[in-house]
């Protein structure tokens, strides 16, 4: 099977067989699709249609032959910033409802109304009640869980003025919120307060603007994502380093392969049980089966490959691929990044796709509702019928790439404290020293315009070869583990400063931190070595890039990460170029505003070269060598 043409879109192996896999049985991908669409809207690419009323929708004319302004009379820089802040605010709510979820489960489960959850870990609870100080003294798990859940539930809406967790950021950054008037509010008020400006006749002056998609995205970042991920390690455990197993060749031939494809590990964490239950097992080996054979997907995939031994399947433009194997008896799905055009894929084999969520709904998939109060009983209703489905695999049709790579993955910021023996004393002596030039953060999705995982790979490739410590997830954290960067063997790659303090301490030069919710995590370490240096994030030798990024959570992310203060390079260009106002700002005159910028920069070679230079311009700033 001719696979050259399928290495012009991915460098995964697995990925060319399954492309032209596709191929030969007809099924149509999202390259495919891309194909079919091109050339895209020029006016969307630019930022330039604005359809927020109906006496539009309007466009303005790049060139400036045609109108210069919309029927209500917003010009370029209005569109193109009203246009960021609605992906902003779009990719802001899914981060951070999907946090509300993971807060209303710890709420339930303390209540005793979700009696399948249970408190984890006990000594992040106990962390977060002093933080949020929650009496403790005299008083029971349940009590204390949930005073925290009410605290947590209160930052969505809450009139106290800030959210809480921005007291972890260093208090320069703090004050830069402060002097801006951007410090968030309340989660979902800046969420709604962007719908609110960017309607028909209300902010117009573009600086205004992009200060309120800051705020709203600071929002997610210090607020819904944060609190997904500190909540989540509460109810399933804070993860820790081990080893696993990604790639499509994880599916097994002979077993049931049940794939969990979305973001929320509520569901995830009750099909892991339930996949583990001996009676489904029997009924798996009574329909021919050896056994039962869960796997991940995308974030949900990472949620688990953090906790447990499952395999990840692959990212965001495998969901397709991996159902073409022919071998997949159930995809779960819950929230995000799932392609509607699973069901149809699906269609041309014995899939079922098993949507649970009341949110999200797919024309063709069966849906089982996942509730909180019978969660195990739903999981184990969803893996049966995973398992009677095994019946009707057309084993002619069967097709697993052999392909797949081990991983270490887990390192929470609590795993790398520990990994450091205890502080984070030996990584800011080896960024002193120089061992270790800086921190670069590679995270974000994967879009068929970038040769699938050749963004992320080639970046974190070469930014370890310059003596750069990776820290990843989502989408970037999976084209790493296939490629055989998460293993402490990889260290090999390194340059030689990166090589020894990987070698001394047995960690990979890249590390899998968790889905995308969890860039939080690296905030938190970002904030820790700043205090610990008595300067704010901006000051640090840091930066992050999203190569192959395409969700607006991704807008949101980059967002909060400029406005954390932290360098970030895009590997596909937003859509802001219709405004030069706009990309000067984004991408220079932010730096005065929040000590930092966004770059474009297609070549992950070049992006890693614009990564050094701001990292060492960093260390300079620091007077480090
Ligand atoms: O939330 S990296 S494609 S799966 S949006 Fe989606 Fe992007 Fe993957 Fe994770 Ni994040």
């Amino acid at each position: 099977m001719s696979q050259n043409k399928h290495a012009q879109k991915s460098i995964d192996p697995a990925s060319q067989t399954m492309l032209a896999r596709a191929e030969q049985e007809g099924v149509e991908t999202a390259w495919d699709r891309l194909h079919k669409q091109e050339p895209q809207c020029g006016f969307g690419m630019l930022g330039l249609c604005c359809r927020n009323c109906n006496m539009g929708p309007c466009r303005i004319d790049p060139f400036g032959d045609g109108p210069e302004r919309g029927v209500c009379g917003a010009n370029a820089d209005t569109i193109v910033a009203r246009n960021l802040l609605r992906a902003i605010a779009a990719g802001a709510a899914a981060h951070s409802d999907h946090g509300r979820d993971i807060v209303e489960a710890l709420l339930h489960a303390a209540e005793g109304k979700a009696p399948d959850y249970e408190i984890k870990d006990k000594e992040k609870l106990a962390a977060l009640a002093q933080e949020l100080k929650v009496p403790r003294e005299g008083r029971s798990e349940k009590e204390i869980a949930l005073d925290v859940a009410r605290k947590a539930l209160d930052e969505f809406g809450t009139s106290k003025g800030h959210l809480e967790l921005l007291e972890r950021a260093p208090s320069q950054r703090k004050e830069r919120w402060g002097e801006l008037g951007i410090t968030p509010r309340g989660i979902d008020r800046e969420i709604v307060e962007i719908m609110h400006r960017t309607h028909i006749g209300v902010d117009t002056d573009y600086v205004n603007l992009i200060l309120q998609g800051l705020r709203a995205a600071i929002s997610d970042g210090w607020g819904g994502s944060m609190w997904a991920t500190e909540l989540s390690d509460v109810l399933f455990g804070t993860p820790e380093p081990h080893r696993g197993e990604s790639n499509l060749g994880v599916l097994k031939e002979d077993e049931v392969n049940i794939i969990v494809h979305g973001h929320e590990p509520t569901l995830s964490e009750m099909i892991v049980l339930a996949a583990k239950d001996p009676q489904l097992i029997e009924l798996a080996r009574a329909k021919g089966a050896q056994g039962i054979n869960l796997c991940g997907m995308c974030c949900t995939g990472n949620e688990l490959l953090m906790r447990h031994d499952v395999p990840i399947a692959g990212n965001f433009l495998q969901q397709e691929l991996a159902i073409i194997t022919g071998a997949v008896e159930a995809m779960i799905v819950d929230v995000q990044c799932i392609m509607p055009a699973l069901t149809d894929v699906a269609g041309c084999y014995h899939t079922k796709i098993i949507s649970t969520s009341p949110k999200a709904k797919f024309s063709g998939a069966q849906h089982v509702a996942f509730d909180e109060e019978k969660a195990l009983e739903a999981a184990l209703e969803i893996v049966r019928i995973a398992v009677e489905n095994f019946t009707y695999r057309n084993k002619d049709k069967v097709f697993i790439p052999s392909d797949k790579m081990e991983f270490v993955a887990g390192f929470s910021t609590e795993a790398i404290i520990s990994a450091l023996g205890g502080s984070l004393d030996p990584l800011l002596d080896a960024i002193k020293e120089g061992n270790i030039k800086g921190i670069a953060a590679i995270v974000g999705c994967n879009n068929p315009k970038i040769k699938h995982d050749y963004g992320h790979v080639a970046l974190a490739e070469e930014l370890i070869a310059r003596d750069i410590l990776v820290v990843e997830t989502g989408c970037a954290a999976i084209a790493s583990a296939k490629a055989g960067l998460l293993l402490p063997e990889a260290a090999a790659k390194a340059g030689p400063g990166l090589k020894a303090v990987c070698e001394a301490l047995q960690i990979p030069p890249v590390l899998h931190m968790g889905s995308c919710v969890d860039i939080s995590r690296i905030l938190v370490v970002a904030a820790a070595v700043a205090k610990a240096l008595d300067v704010d994030i901006s000051a640090l030798p840091l930066a992050g890039a999203a190569p192959e990024w395409m969700s607006e959570k991704a807008v949101s992310i980059g967002t909060y990460v400029i406005g954390s203060g932290i360098f970030t390079v895009l590997g596909t260009v937003p859509p802001v170029l219709g405004s030069s106002n706009v990309a000067a700002l984004l991408t220079k005159g932010a730096d005065d505003v929040i000590g930092a910028t966004f770059a474009v920069e297609e070549d992950p070679l070049k992006a890693a070269a614009l990564m050094e230079e701001h990292i060492n311009a960093k260390r300079s700033g620091l007077g480090l060598p």
